[in-house]
């Protein structure tokens, strides 16, 4: 195993248990009929590329080390995406009231929109990791958002990787009313969210009744029966 593999390792195992853990926590809620602050869950170890790009942005050398690991601290990335804004905050609770990981440091982007136009809210953990050398701890970055939050960054990312972060001045304004546009969105939507849910709730329960895979089995199930 190479250096930076045998570094990376226990970023990648940091990466999967929270996304499993996170996950969970969509499952628990959906399975007591409730509706989840968590829509989905993403996850990733930053590439090495970035890698390389963010330590000389940082002026670190590029190696594999402990200045390293505590000045890049989105190396495990996780996002959970949110329907409505108000999500964000229920998930923090969650992510507050954890034994298994620490939160050392949040950053939010909804209130302090950055001037791009980005919003998200960001939480800085420590997670500790077993390994067979024993446990590490280790500093991963979760980003919490809403879809429309979600939609704006990821279109936003690609074009910055188009114009490098030199956006000409017309696509800049763009891109900022764009993110205007998706929070007057999430406020919209926050507006008939009990709305949504009862719907959501209602289609949730009726879809197993109406599912002709289910209408079968209880047909085979009463003819077992008789
Ligand atoms: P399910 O049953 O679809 O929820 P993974 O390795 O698959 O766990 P990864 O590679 O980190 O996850 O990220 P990926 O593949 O981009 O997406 C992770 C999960 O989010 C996948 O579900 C996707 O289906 C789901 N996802 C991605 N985009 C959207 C979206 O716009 N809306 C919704 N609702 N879900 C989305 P899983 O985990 O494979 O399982
Ligand atoms: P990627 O490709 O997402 O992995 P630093 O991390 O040192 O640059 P800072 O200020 O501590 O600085 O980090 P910040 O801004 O809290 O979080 C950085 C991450 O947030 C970025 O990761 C993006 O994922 C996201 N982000 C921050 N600002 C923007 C923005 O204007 N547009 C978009 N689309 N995403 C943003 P990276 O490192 O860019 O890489």
């Amino acid at each position: 195993m190479g250096q930076w593999d045998r570094f990376l390792q226990p970023y990648k195992q940091a990466v999967d248990e929270l996304k499993i853990k996170l996950k969970g926590i969509r499952t628990q809620f959906q399975k007591t009929n409730q509706t989840s602050p968590i829509e989905f869950v993403t996850g990733r170890v930053k590439p090495l590329a970035s890698i390389y790009d963010k330590s000389l942005e940082k002026g670190m050398v590029f190696e594999p080390s402990t200045k390293l690991a505590h000045e890049l601290q989105d190396i495990a990335g996780v996002r959970i995406m949110c329907q409505f804004v108000d999500d964000i905050h229920t998930v923090i609770e969650l992510l507050r009231q954890r034994h298994d990981l620490k939160i050392i440091e949040e950053k939010d982007y909804i209130t302090n929109v950055k001037a791009s136009g980005y919003r998200s809210y960001h939480v800085i953990v420590e997670y500790p990791v077993a390994t067979i050398e024993g446990e590490i701890k280790i500093l991963a970055e979760i980003q919490i958002r809403t879809l429309a939050m979600n939609f704006w960054a990821s279109i936003e990312h690609s074009l910055n990787y188009k114009y490098k972060g030199e956006f000409p001045e017309e696509i800049m304004k763009r891109l900022q009313f764009a993110a205007e546009a998706a929070f007057r969105l999430d406020e919209e939507m926050s507006l008939i969210r009990n709305e949504i849910h009862d719907a959501q709730k209602y289609f949730t329960e009726n879809k197993e009744l109406t599912s002709p895979i289910v209408q079968s089995d209880l047909g085979k199930g009463e003819h077992t029966d008789s």
